[in-house]
């Protein structure tokens, strides 16, 4: 027997929970911990809401309430969430409770003592108007490393953990404002250090799976730069040293022991010790958005401990909705409680788990749901029960009858029902929770055309043993059936061990161990009802009208935003000449460039970097608006804006004179 340690990522205790988190995280999570309880293992399966950091402490801004409450009221939301999917984690906790505070500032202090954290002066930016530093989420921008739209602290699109000092053309989240550089100081951890011994993690632990060491892999090539571990801000956990007062630990830093945490709080309740199961096997369940943090920052803090590192971090890939990225500010997502409203949760948990393997990016549209639920869920694993129940009550009196002088065909059978727990259990072991349910499904459909060639109907008059061979078989698989579904769709499989009168607390030899002849059955209940169309509708028009409306806004907006000639008139746009031009270090994006606009000459920095070379720039002239309100970018005065497409094409008048001004 092993035992496991698994944990799901934190969600973040600033909205509920979407179809996305079910997907990447806790559905997998859960079928692996139902599936090691039924084989045997002993499994902790754990998590917490992440309850500090900037995304709670903004919404709780914009709210005007204190950020506990915007935590507590989305933990209670979440925790519902996970329960009403079925997720049966062992412990879920808060980061806010007292012995997360407690073990995350020991963590802290254990690896300040070691020497692994120290103290240095940075700059960070500072929001003048608002009068705080802006850390992480306080400040967007563009990620110098692939210039797609960044939060302060990470890139969504190219996946890197970010320092907000870093962000291109940045804006204070809470009021606009360009912010300033401003000194500070704060506590980083040696991340440097833990470069050979990441390398030979990433490369060594064969249980990763290949995006994780892929993603992982790239950012070692990079170099590893130390981490700054804390924050100015008061919403979080103090740092525990003296002389750091009004700084808390970066949420990062300490959103990981809330595993240890939870496991802990687990321990104090069960009497039974967390550890052992930490030192046996440990499996995170992540998304793939933070593959950097898991693959990296978290085995060097445990390093730097002296723990182990995990054996397995699992991160699933993006879930879509209708074709398009979800969306929790454009509401273009699909919350759990409101599906489970409608639907069943193990209707989601099988189609979230079928629609495709994990390692890829798959889509969650409602007529594909529909359409695997009806044609797959009802038609080949529905009906195979419910005929083989009918059946067995209408001839053999709610009785498994008796199997005797098997055909080939029941030979066969027979086999396939016996090979198939040894089948899904290596397809879930190796974390290929799809090829599982999908060797169920294949098996099914095979035992359809079982009873359809056995056609007991007609058998049970002219050859009844035939018939009763057919159904004793067919009872065997409805019951593997029970036990093998159960990781993956819970409450269908306790309904079909109602129906066939056994207990619903299997383990997985179970699936092999054959109803006796005589065994007596209880009435057939439909089990997967078909999803109608006009169902199906009417969610599609919940969702898309929130897309409607919102373009409807924009369009409303667009047209409040016509302005008027005097308006325009307030604008000065010059033709001006480039005299000298120069990257910016540290951007792939932003130029400084002097401009001679005829009277005098002004520095502008302009996003034009990526499609033109300073060199090439030198000379030409360009339309330059020339009253801008001076703002600083990348610490750089800016006194104008050089006109260009959105592309960064810039407009060339090669005939009009410098200085002239542009009506
Ligand atoms: N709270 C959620 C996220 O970034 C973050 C995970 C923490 S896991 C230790 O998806
Ligand atoms: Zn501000």
């Amino acid at each position: 027997m092993t035992k496991i340690f698994i944990s799901c990522a934190l969600p973040y205790a600033n909205g509920p929970c979407h179809l996305g988190h079910l997907r990447s995280t806790y559905i997998p999570a859960d079928i692996y911990a139902r599936y090691n309880r039924m084989a045997g293992n002993d499994v902790l399966m754990v998590c917490a809401t992440d309850e500090h950091g900037t995304p709670i402490a903004v919404k709780a801004e914009q709210e005007g309430i204190p950020p506990i409450d915007v935590a507590k009221r989305y933990h209670d939301m979440i925790a519902e969430d996970i329960k009403s999917c079925d997720i049966t984690l062992d412990n879920f906790t808060r980061t806010t409770d007292d012995m997360h505070t407690q073990i995350s500032q020991d963590f802290f202090k254990y690896l300040y003592d070691e020497g692994l954290i120290y103290e240095q002066a940075i700059e960070q930016l500072y929001c003048e108007n608002c009068n705080k530093f802006l850390p992480d989420r306080y400040v967007e921008g563009i990620c110098p490393h692939c210039g797609a739209d960044a939060r302060g602290d990470h890139c969504e699109m190219c996946g890197r953990a970010l320092d907000p000092v870093e962000l291109e053309e940045p804006r204070c989240l809470t009021c606009g404002h360009t912010p300033v550089i401003k000194q500070t100081t704060q506590y980083f951890f040696k991340l440097s250090a833990f470069q050979k011994d990441l390398e030979e993690y990433i490369e060594t632990n064969e249980k990763l799976p290949a995006n994780v060491r892929n993603y992982a892999r790239n950012w070692l090539k990079d170099g590893l730069t130390d981490w700054i571990f804390t924050r100015d801000m008061d919403w979080g956990i103090p740092v525990p040293l003296e002389g750091a007062e009004g700084k808390v630990l970066y949420v990062w830093a300490e959103a990981f022991l809330g595993y240890l945490s939870s496991a802990a709080q687990w321990s104090r309740k069960s009497g039974k010790a967390w550890e052992e199961y930490w030192d046996d096997y440990v499996v995170h369940f992540i998304g793939k958005d933070i593959i950097y943090h898991h693959a990296l920052f978290w085995p060097a803090m445990l390093k730097g401990h002296g723990c182990k590192l995990p054996d397995d971090i699992f991160a699933g890939e993006f879930l879509s909705l209708e074709g398009r990225k979800m969306s929790t500010s454009k509401n273009w997502v699909v919350w759990v409680a409101d599906f489970v409203k409608d639907f069943d949760s193990d209707l989601l948990r099988y189609y979230l788990t079928i629609n495709a393997p994990l390692n890829k990016d798959t889509d969650f549209s409602w007529d594909e749901f529909q359409r695997r639920i009806n044609d797959e869920l009802a038609d080949i694993i529905g009906n195979f029960l419910h005929r083989t129940f009918t059946f067995t009550k209408k001839f053999f009196d709610m009785k498994v009858p008796e199997y005797a002088n098997p055909s080939q065909a029941d030979l066969e059978f027979e086999a396939e029902i016996k090979a198939l727990p040894d089948t899904v259990a290596a397809c879930i072991e190796d974390m290929e929770f799809r090829d599982g349910l999908v060797e169920i499904e294949r098996v099914t459909k095979l035992a359809n055309k079982y009873f359809n060639d056995q056609e007991p109907w007609k058998a049970v008059k002219e050859d009844k043993q035939k018939a009763a061979n057919c159904l004793y078989l067919s009872n065997q698989m409805c019951k593997a059936l029970a036990v093998l579904l159960k990781p993956y769709i819970p409450r269908s499989a306790d309904k079909i061990c109602d129906i066939l009168n056994i207990s619903n607390d299997n383990s997985w030899d179970d699936a092999n161990v054959f109803l006796e002849t005589g065994h007596e059955i209880s009435k057939a209940k439909p089990l997967f009802k078909k999803i109608e169309d006009e169902v199906i509708e009417a969610q599609k028009e919940k969702l898309y009208k929130n897309l409607e409306s919102q373009e409807k806004e924009v369009e409303e907006v667009d047209h409040m935003d016509l302005i008027t000639i005097d308006e325009f008139a307030k604008v000065e746009i010059r033709i001006g000449q480039i005299k000298e031009c120069e990257k910016i270090k540290k951007s792939n994006k932003l130029l400084k460039t002097q401009i001679d606009i005829g009277d005098k000459t002004i520095q502008v920095i302009a996003g034009l970097g990526k499609r033109y070379a300073p060199e090439d720039l030198i000379g030409k002239k360009v339309p330059v608006v020339v009253n801008l309100q001076p703002a600083k970018l990348m610490g750089e005065e800016s006194q104008g804006m050089i006109m260009a497409t959105e592309s960064a094409a810039i407009l060339t008048p090669d005939d009009c004179e410098i200085g002239e001004l542009l009506m």
